[in-house]
């Protein structure tokens, strides 16, 4: 070993205070262990950049909106890439993306150039009709598909950016300056809540939280985990499975940031160390979840912090 070489890294995570990693279980530090001399510098830092992730299937109907809210956000492009996975599609959802490209990195005027714009198709041989996608019984194989999509996805396109943002395919609305807005809070991983608007009267509408995905552990969940098979799979917003969890809906207006235990990926800004460390989307049972939840859960091990805003509004499309 060269002996200029330091003998241990002096930059990273400081170590693990003992009573720290005793909240943790035997797993957790582990994992904890194994990341603490990491040190946050890299030799080609490209400071705020941002890499955008949409996994997309049969999302042709979407794809208009999507890219009318890309070029409403208030970022600079320059900073921008954007990375597509396309799977089992069998609409024009891979030419639209196509000519997409084309239209943005060849002919479009010069400040609408993304840094990167990508297209990957992978398909997993999966199909599920649209209406049966949020059967309980289907669930664990399609998160598990989507879960393998997303790790596709990240592992394909991540490049030296410094943030990744998952936006799905299907999204009605999100505000202009919601990427600054996200960031300031400066977290590994942060979600805001992510609504559905439907007509409940001739010019009324009613707002319900969409993404269930997104949630704090409670006692009263905590319980129920503790009472659980190693390999029971736990879903949300299902009446036949009682999970006990605190949805960003159930917080008090004061709250603006709130710690979570899970996320969804309808909308989820990740400091890309976090990805780059190896938390992706388990596919695996990860303290009975798998996909996003599994990923904050995975997070969470790792030592990162994930949080939600209950206040701070993004709309998908009513599905
Ligand atoms: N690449 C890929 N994308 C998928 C797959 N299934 C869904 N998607 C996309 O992933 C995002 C979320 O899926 P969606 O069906 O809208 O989930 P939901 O809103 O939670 O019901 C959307 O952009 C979909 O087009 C898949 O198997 N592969
Ligand atoms: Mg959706």
């Amino acid at each position: 070993m060269p002996s200029w070489l330091p003998k241990k890294s002096s930059h990273g995570k400081p170590g693990w205070s003992s009573s720290e990693l005793a909240t943790y279980t035997n797993e957790s530090r582990t994992i904890l262990m194994n990341n603490k001399d990491v040190a946050p510098q890299t030799l080609d830092p490209d400071n705020d950049s941002l890499l955008i992730l949409t996994p997309v299937k049969n999302n042709a109907n979407h794809l208009a909106r999507y890219f009318a809210l890309i070029d409403k956000l208030k970022y600079p492009r320059n900073k921008v890439s954007l990375a597509f996975l396309v799977s089992d599609s069998t609409d024009r959802t891979q030419q639209m993306l196509i000519e997409s490209k084309k239209w943005y990195q060849e002919q479009a005027p010069e400040d609408m150039r993304f840094k990167r714009f990508d297209i990957y198709r992978q398909d997993f041989y999966y199909a599920l009709p649209r209406e049966q996608r949020h059967l309980r019984e289907k669930q664990r194989d399609r998160r598990i598909m989507m879960a393998r999509a997303r790790n596709y996805l990240w592992t394909r396109a991540l490049e030296n950016e410094q943030w990744v943002l998952w936006i799905d395919g299907d999204l009605e609305y999100y505000p202009p300056s919601i990427v600054h807005d996200l960031m300031a809070y400066d977290k590994d991983v942060i979600v805001p809540n992510c609504l559905v608007r439907r007509r409940s009267g001739l010019d009324k509408w009613k707002h319900t939280v969409y993404d269930r995905n997104a949630w704090q552990e409670t006692r009263k969940s905590r319980s129920m985990i503790k009472k659980l098979k190693d390999d029971d799979f736990l879903v949300e917003g299902y009446k036949s499975l009682k999970t006990h969890r605190k949805y960003l809906d159930n917080f008090a207006k004061n709250e603006t940031i709130v710690p979570l235990d899970g996320v969804g990926g309808t909308f989820t800004l990740v400091k890309a160390r976090v990805h780059r460390s190896g938390v992706g989307f388990p596919t695996w049972l990860f303290q009975h979840q798998v996909e996003t939840e599994g990923f904050a859960k995975l997070a969470k091990a790792n030592g990162y912090g994930v949080f939600g805003l209950p206040y701070y509004y993004v709309r998908h499309v009513v599905g």
